[in-house]
């Protein structure tokens, strides 16, 4: 271990009272059910009725136990950091319920299940882990769980192990799985109960008790720190713009909050884009304005960042990606036995709608082969393999030409690209994620001690001190919405995009024309895991402006 860790290890993480000692604790319900649409109150006869839950010191549903609880619990999805935390403090409050209480965690993420590969948590092995990043105790992977028959040998294993609970910890397509499975082995009589766990570095499941997902704080930190040591190299050389792409798939939670702690040149918030109905010309416009003004004040460098989904927010790109994932899903086979590229794009050109054949053929080989990669199990397009900084800047590159040689940019336009995103998924959490995530294990230790089912834990107040977060459970089913995956309307749990009328964003508006021109990069700094409160218990700016 190294020093780091073994100092770290010592970091005793802080959380709401009423989880410090869940002996004293109990869950009620304290909100009725929420009315659901039609449709999906249909798919979930067994839980569509449940309303909100609170842990609170003395709830109605008293938590203390006279026999131990069996646990199950699973990494699912991408890596966030803080994954550790949850599952100590899952295990610390199943143990404080209980002393012999056991906690299985199975193994490669939801296929371990399947394959009832799993390995028991004890204290030793905890202790070895509290605190550090990575999913590395468990692994992870992105199996979906979705068939009667997957939920089948669900129930199976459940059974053989004899848990009374299972805690899933994911994001908006793990914990929509986790619903399903929570009905499915209700209806068929299973006593494992399913917890979720809010998870990824993407902050995009968030809802009115989830305020972000745990890891985000951690990742976002990383990534500030990298964009202002680029910014200080832009600034000390002053030749090159540095184009940022940033990790977050659809959402842009991870660049309007890098943004806010680093003052980039230009930060593309795709919402904004798509509201604004921006086409790829429009962007490149945008983008275009900027480096000749710059120039004229003789600055012929910046930094500029670009969330990894935009490309799913530009009106003519999103109209082909949807064309593709519905061409993809019904002729897959097919497509996967085309040999080569060239055959695999005819084939599919062929079959587009006009428009969007037109936009393809428009894209560079490489972005097209990028766009029709395998889509994940979920159906989602790739977004961290396709490089839209790098197109942008094909665009861009001839448009400042144009505007050269019609005397309108005097500049010299030199470029560097760079990908954001893995670097920061498995760093040991700040603070903030340490104490949140080792709450959201507590809080699951709690819902799943409580005989509940089908629920998201949360915890609340996040601006506050961690003594005064309160913990909730949130019914999975009232997550959910109708949408189309994969060729069909599906119930899934929305991802939630940047809120262009919320405080956060509305701040970055009113700021960002003075970094446009100006340098007025911030120095982030390291993430800090020792030292002043001042600066190891910040948390995200996006949380805290009003
Ligand atoms: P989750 O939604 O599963 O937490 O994944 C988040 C994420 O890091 C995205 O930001 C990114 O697009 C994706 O995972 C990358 O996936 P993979 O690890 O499969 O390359």
């Amino acid at each position: 271990m190294s020093e780091f860790l073994i100092a770290r290890r010592e970091y005793k993480p802080r959380g709401p009272a009423t989880l410090m000692d869940l002996y004293g604790s109990g869950v009620s319900e304290v909100a009725g059910v929420e009315s659901l649409e039609l449709r999906i109150a249909d798919l979930f006869p067994k839980t569509a009725h449940q309303g909100l839950l609170r842990v609170e010191v003395g709830g109605t549903n008293d938590l203390a136990k006279a026999d131990p609880l069996r646990v199950g619990a699973v990494f699912s999805g991408g890596q966030a950091p803080g994954g550790h935390n949850v599952v100590g403090g899952l295990f610390e409050g199943i143990r404080k319920l209980h002393p012999d209480s056991t906690l299985t965690g199975f193994t490669g993420g939801p296929s371990g299940i399947l394959k009832n590969q799993s390995l028991p948590v004890t204290q030793e092995l905890m202790d070895g882990y509290r605190n550090t990043g990575g999913f590395d105790l468990f692994g992870t992977g992105r199996t979906k769980l979705e068939s009667k028959e997957d939920f089948a040998t669900c129930a199976r294993i459940f059974d053989h192990h004899d848990l009374d609970a299972f805690v899933v910890i994911g994001g908006d397509d793990s914990n929509t799985n986790a619903a399903f499975l929570a009905e499915y082995l209700l209806e068929h009589g299973s006593k494992t109960r399913i917890v979720g766990v809010p998870k990824t570095i993407d902050s995009d499941l968030r809802g009115p008790f989830t305020e972000t997902s745990f890891g985000f704080d951690t990742a976002v930190r990383v990534y500030a720190e990298l964009i202002a040591n680029i910014a200080k190299d832009a600034l000390s050389g002053r030749k090159y713009y540095h184009f940022i792409r940033l990790m977050g798939r659809s959402a842009s939670h991870i660049t309007l909050e890098a943004a806010m702690q680093t003052r980039p040149n230009v930060a593309l918030i795709s919402e904004e884009m798509a509201r604004d109905g921006k086409t790829m010309r429009g962007i490149v416009d945008l983008l275009a304005k900027v480096v000749v003004e710059r120039a004229a004040a003789g600055k012929n460098y910046g930094v500029v960042l670009v969330p990894e989904g935009l490309i799913e927010f530009i009106p003519e790109m999103s109209s082909l990606i949807a064309d593709l994932n519905e061409i993809i899903a019904a002729h897959k086979d097919y497509i996967e036995s085309l040999r080569g590229f060239t055959a695999q794009i005819e084939y599919l050109a062929g079959r587009l709608p006009r428009e969007s054949a037109a936009t393809l053929a428009g894209l560079p080989i490489d972005i097209q082969r990028q766009l029709i990669m395998d889509r994940d199990p979920h159906g989602n397009v790739a977004l961290s393999r396709i490089e839209t900084e790098k197109l942008l800047l094909e665009l861009l590159s001839s448009q400042l030409g144009e505007l050269k040689s019609e005397g309108h940019y005097h500049g010299k336009f030199s470029f560097q690209t760079h990908f954001l995103g893995y670097e920061g998924r498995c760093a040991a959490p700040t603070n903030f994620d340490a104490n949140y995530a080792w709450s959201l294990g507590l809080t699951a230790a709690a819902l799943a001690s409580s005989g509940h089912t089908g629920y998201l834990a949360a915890v609340h107040g996040l601006t506050l001190p961690p003594d005064q977060w309160q913990a909730w459970g949130v019914p999975l089913v009232s997550m959910l919405t109708m949408e189309r995956r994969k060729g069909q309307d599906k119930a899934v749990i929305r991802k939630t995009l940047v809120d262009l009328a919320g405080p956060a964003f509305r701040w970055f508006a009113e700021s960002r024309d003075a970094w446009s021109i100006g340098d007025d990069y911030r120095f982030a700094g390291p993430i800090q895991y020792f030292g002043p409160a001042g600066l190891v218990d910040r948390i995200p700016v996006s949380l805290t402006v009003q």
